[in-house]
């Protein structure tokens, strides 16, 4: 699906798709668990065969979900390394680095066109308007990141909405697209939405924690990414409601090397950092509750993959990279 005609942008476009390269790919993997997850209990009446192709071209049709939802997220990892302008990505050079400005927007647009290619041909108008509204919402999220006003800059509630739209809107309402895809309820179509949104919003809690801390528990042993352009998370905003004074310092911005040093000074004094893991636990044990609201299942890859969904939102909030 990422393979361009023109050498030069399909080398730019397969960039990040090449071993070694690829990320974690736990998006894909999360929406091909849910898709087992949501395998119910066979009827006794149904025939063999009939029902093994249909569940075959179904498990196809879910898997292309997974295949989508990766493009989307490594064309926005692409245009975000433009618009940070970035010098590394997974561990090599960043595509604008390699490749220029212009290359790499193009690559972006390119695999967006092929998901919007791909997601037409399953012929489903509500799985095309959730994807879509992801676009949206991650252009949404950047843009809300990046144009703050003070307030908005130290409001809890304007970081949440900011979070969803950055990082869970894309997860939460793939999970969405399989269960709708499976021709599940609206009930059961909404559980694998809040385990995808719970998910992802633990998952960027506790990036923002290990930007502070890095695989440490000290503080200052991230690499104070966040910071340093001067985008306010969750650590310092706790932190500035123990530290009312810290308002004054995050005002000033994170320009001055000496400013990152005194927020992290009052951050090291506060619970910024343990309440920003409780609050990612809350979220994760809401995304295990989701699965344990599932309808009853006897389907042995549906147990399974059940278990491992839990499972993923234990190490979620463990991770230390
Ligand atoms: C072109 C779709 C599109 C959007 C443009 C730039 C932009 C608007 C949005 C930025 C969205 C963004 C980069 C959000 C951050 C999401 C995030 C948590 C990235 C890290 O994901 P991991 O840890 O990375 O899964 P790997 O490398 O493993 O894939």
């Amino acid at each position: 699906m990422v393979v361009a005609e023109v050498p030069k942008l399909a080398s730019a476009a397969e960039y990040f798709f090449k071993m070694g390269v690829e990320g974690k790919r736990f998006r894909p993997t999360v929406l091909l668990l849910m898709a087992s997850a949501l395998k119910m209990s066979i009827p006794e009446s149904a025939t063999d065969t009939a029902l093994n192709s249909l569940s075959k071209e179904l498990r196809a049709r879910q898997q292309c979900i997974a295949e989508i939802t990766e493009m989307i997220h490594v064309a926005s990892l692409l245009h975000d390394d433009v618009l940070d302008d970035a010098d590394t990505r997974r561990g090599i050079g960043s595509l604008n680095f390699v490749m220029g400005n212009k290359l790499a927007v193009l690559a972006g647009d390119f695999l967006l066109s092929r998901a919007c290619v791909a997601l037409a041909s399953l012929k489903n108008t509500e799985v095309v308007t959730l994807l879509a509204t992801v676009v949206e919402h991650l252009v949404t999220g950047e843009t809300m990141q990046m144009t703050t006003s003070s307030d908005q800059r130290c409001s809890m509630d304007y970081y949440l909405q900011k979070t969803y739209y950055k990082t869970a809107s894309l997860i939460s309402n793939s999970c969405k697209a399989i269960a709708l895809l499976a021709g599940q309820t609206a009930e059961v179509s909404v559980l694998a939405y809040d385990y995808g949104r719970n998910l992802g919003l633990a998952y960027q809690l506790i990036d923002d924690v290990l930007d502070f801390t890095g695989t440490c528990a000290s503080l200052g042993k991230g690499s104070l990414s966040d910071i340093r352009h001067g985008i306010v998370t969750a650590p310092i905003l706790f932190a500035m409601e123990e530290f009312p004074q810290l308002r004054m310092v995050v005002d000033k911005g994170f320009e001055d090397p000496d400013n990152v040093d005194i927020a992290l000074d009052y951050l090291g004094k506060s619970q910024g950092i343990q309440r920003t893991k409780d609050l990612a636990a809350e979220h994760a044990s809401l995304a295990a509750a989701a699965v344990d609201s599932l309808p009853p299942t006897n389907n042995e890859d549906a147990i399974i993959s059940r278990r491992a969904l839990v499972d993923l939102t234990q190490r979620v909030i463990s991770r230390t990279k």
